[in-house]
């Protein structure tokens, strides 16, 4: 045998024994070898790596310490949407089991009508708080892992998910020549402690909560500092797959994982009925606190696979299956001050500075206190105990003043009121709350630093104008030394040699930046609209805005016509030609009509546009296409479901490119649906309004 072949022979030996270790170690939790030999192997295997590159496979425990840094990670389409769930709501103020549980009850009696069964099976599943990712694997071996993203794209992490040891990179026993496998990647909560307490002696912000900590540690570009946190993963089901045979329940699917070497929970059990749900939601909410990872509720779903097709889902959320969350914790603690922080918006929000305390699977040591109507009614003073609540991924928020007894009152009596602000706490503004609104806001605009500071991040953010590089430390710089007051600014004062002496920045980063405003410049115009921070416009509708009008100059004159309709008798009439926008309601179109009222924004806003010569940003995006003529000019149709072998957004164009227009909601004035899959909500929609639906290739039938 030569050399090369006996090197091939013991690496692959090595891997398999490594690997059989790890899922012995970290599936099992039944180790056969020492830390030490396995050591021992490990730097064998890697000594053969080094001294023989064409080794390394994708699928080698080396793999596992994480490699050089990644640039950016790529967007992954998920071959098959990765669903939502749908969720049911404990009613603790209800009476009686019966009510308390009416949504779940609810739930279980829907599958039961579509089925027509009297008793359905479903597999209980703890709800793990941390991020649902899906794995490729070809042949056995995985080559891509991406986070869910929003369900349709996520993000390439592959690098990242090979360092966590729990997660097989090759399949074992017999495989197909494709599978998908999903789970949820979490930080158990021994992890978590240690993470804050390495931040903390950092002197660093440690992580709020093991889903947050879990969710950063994925996001790292250098898969080396992942494989540093403790994560782990568990297995729960299935994509696409090729050459496998689906089993009939989801508890053979389970056992499938398992004999292919995931780590399935041990917590999951089958159980029948509402009631065998409740029993064991019950059972499961009193192993909460003794279990060694946070969980924030069961997911319940429907055994039989069969079943599952039947009955389907509804806006991308299946009706098989419900997450049941446990109730929001409430705890007491010490009340030590409250902070006023201002937003980019300029609403000013109390927030109460507590003495720290873990509730709810977190460290709580702030909480919001809304607004300052919310201070009055609850009489929270500094020193007061009070109860704070906090339900998952929510804000924690002070629910009110614990007063137990006399002396209690007397002592919560004797402590000063908190001040409420009539100043804005960063700039010294007036601070004003709009007639019928509960929140008050700083009305200094772009003046004060707090609003400029905010306003500047989300303008330069990834979804807006999108200049990589110019982060919040960097923007608190360029406003304090550089005299950037407006999002313009940044165009019109910021150069590399101005920019090559502020803290930390060299002159190659320099450089970087001013290439990447540079490039920022060529942009969508609904990408500008979004990046202008219009309360409450998000993404989406910033988009619908700018396909609506076209052009800037349009919006501007809509949105100036409505402003004589403002106090119309009826929301309807308020407005109505930004409301004609799909999705945009009376509430958003007044903040448009609002915005692009005021001369300071107006001023901004012609600065970023004004051309460079003219001693403006010189913002521009193309113009938009002149409509093409086709079979659907003047037609507009919703798009809803997955089409086959069709994107949404090829869909969309095929629309246009025949002349019709697409927008996202339904209403009487949709002349078609076009529906795949799955279809929902909108379906329904359609099917009252008696809008024609349309499958694909009714479509192409339609457009020749
Ligand atoms: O433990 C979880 N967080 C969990 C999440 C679970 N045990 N099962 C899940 N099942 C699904 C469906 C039913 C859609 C396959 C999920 C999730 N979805 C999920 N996680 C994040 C979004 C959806």
């Amino acid at each position: 045998m030569s050399e090369k072949t006996s090197a091939a022979k013991r690496a692959a030996e090595l891997r398999q024994q490594l690997e059989q270790a790890n899922h012995r170690y970290y599936v099992l939790d039944a180790p056969e070898i020492s830390d030490a030999e396995y050591d021992q192997l490990f730097s064998e295997l890697q000594q053969l790596e080094a001294a023989n590159p064409e080794l390394k496979t994708p699928d080698s425990p080396t793999q596992r310490v994480g490699g050089a840094p990644s640039p950016m990670f790529a967007a992954v389409r998920h071959r098959q949407p990765m669903l939502s769930l749908r969720k049911a709501a404990i009613d603790l103020k209800a009476e009686g089991p019966e009510l308390q549980h009416a949504e779940l009850i609810d739930f279980d009696r829907r599958v039961r009508e579509v089925l027509l069964k009297a008793k359905v099976d479903y597999i209980a599943e703890p709800k793990l708080d941390g991020l649902a990712v899906s794995l490729i694997y070809e042949h056995g071996v995985l080559v891509q892992g991406a986070t869910r993203g929003d369900g349709e794209t996520g993000e390439d992490i592959t690098q990242n998910l090979r360092t966590i040891r729990s997660l097989p990179l090759r399949l074992r026993g017999e495989v197909p020549p494709l599978v998908e496998v999903r789970g949820e990647v979490f930080l158990p909560l021994a992890g978590f402690q240690k993470m804050v307490r390495d931040a903390e002696a950092r002197g660093e912000k440690p992580p709020v909560n093991p889903r947050n900590a879990a969710a950063g540690s994925l996001r790292q570009l250098e898969s080396v500092i992942t494989a540093k946190r403790p994560l782990a993963f568990y297995a729960y089901g299935t994509g696409v797959s090729e050459g496998w045979q689906q089993p009939a329940r989801h508890r053979d699917v389970l056992d499938q994982l398992k004999t292919w070497g995931f780590p399935v929970s041990e917590l999951i059990e089958p159980v029948t009925g509402a009631e065998g749900c409740l029993a064991y939601f019950e059972a499961i909410g009193k192993k909460r606190a003794s279990l060694p990872f946070d969980i924030d509720g069961v997911v319940f779903k429907l055994d039989d696979l069969a079943g599952r097709n039947e009955l389907g889902s509804v806006s991308r959320e299946p009706r098989w299956a419900v997450a049941y969350k446990f109730p929001a914790e409430e705890a007491e603690t010490t009340l030590l001050g409250v902070d006023f922080q201002v937003g980019r918006t300029g609403a000013v929000t109390p927030v109460a500075r507590l003495e720290p305390k873990f509730v709810g699977g977190a460290m709580v040591s702030n909480a919001t206190l809304h607004n300052m109507d919310e201070i009055l009614r609850k009489d929270v003073r500094v020193g007061d105990t009070v109860t704070i609540r906090r339900a998952g991924d929510v804000i924690p928020e002070v629910v009110g003043v614990v007063i137990r007894s006399d002396a209690e009152r007397s002592a919560h009596e004797a402590r000063a009121l908190v001040k409420l602000l009539d100043e804005c706490p960063v700039c010294g503004g007036a601070v004003a709350k709009e007639e019928g609104e509960a929140i008050a806001r700083c009305t200094n605009g772009l003046s004060c630093r707090a609003q400029l500071h905010g306003a500047l991040i989300h303008f330069v953010s990834r979804k807006a104008i999108d200049i990589d590089g110019l982060g919040e430390k960097l923007l608190a710089l360029v406003i304090d030394a550089l005299d950037v007051r407006t999002p313009a600014d940044i165009y019109l004062k910021l150069d590399a040699a101005k920019l090559a002496v502020l803290e930390r920045m060299g002159e190659k980063s320099a450089e970087n930046l001013v290439k990447a405003i540079d490039a920022s410049r060529d942009t969508t115009f609904g990408r500008f609209l979004f990046a202008l921070g219009i309360p409450v416009v998000g993404e989406t509708t910033a988009r619908d805005l700018a396909q609506h009008y076209g052009s800037l100059e349009a919006l501007l004159a809509a949105a100036e016509a409505d402003l004589a309709t403002e106090h119309a008798e009826k929301k309807k009439e308020r407005f109505p030609l930004l409301q004609s926008v799909p999705d945009v309601g009376p509430t958003v179109a007044a903040s448009i009509a609002h915005f692009f009222a005021e001369p300071r924004n107006r001023a901004v806003i012609d600065t970023l546009v004004k051309l460079r010569e003219d001693g403006g940003a010189g913002i521009h995006w193309p113009a938009p296409k002149a409509a093409a003529e086709g079979a659907l000019t003047g037609k507009t149709l919703v798009i809803t479901g997955t089409l086959p072998g069709l994107s949404r957004e090829e869909a969309a164009a095929l629309i246009e490119a025949n002349g019709g227009k697409v927008t996202g909601s339904v209403s009487a004035k949709t002349d078609f649906l076009l529906a795949g899959e799955a279809a929902g909500s909108k379906l329904a929609k359609a099917e009252k309004l008696g809008v024609p639906v349309l499958d694909l290739a009714a479509l192409r039938g339609l457009i020749g």
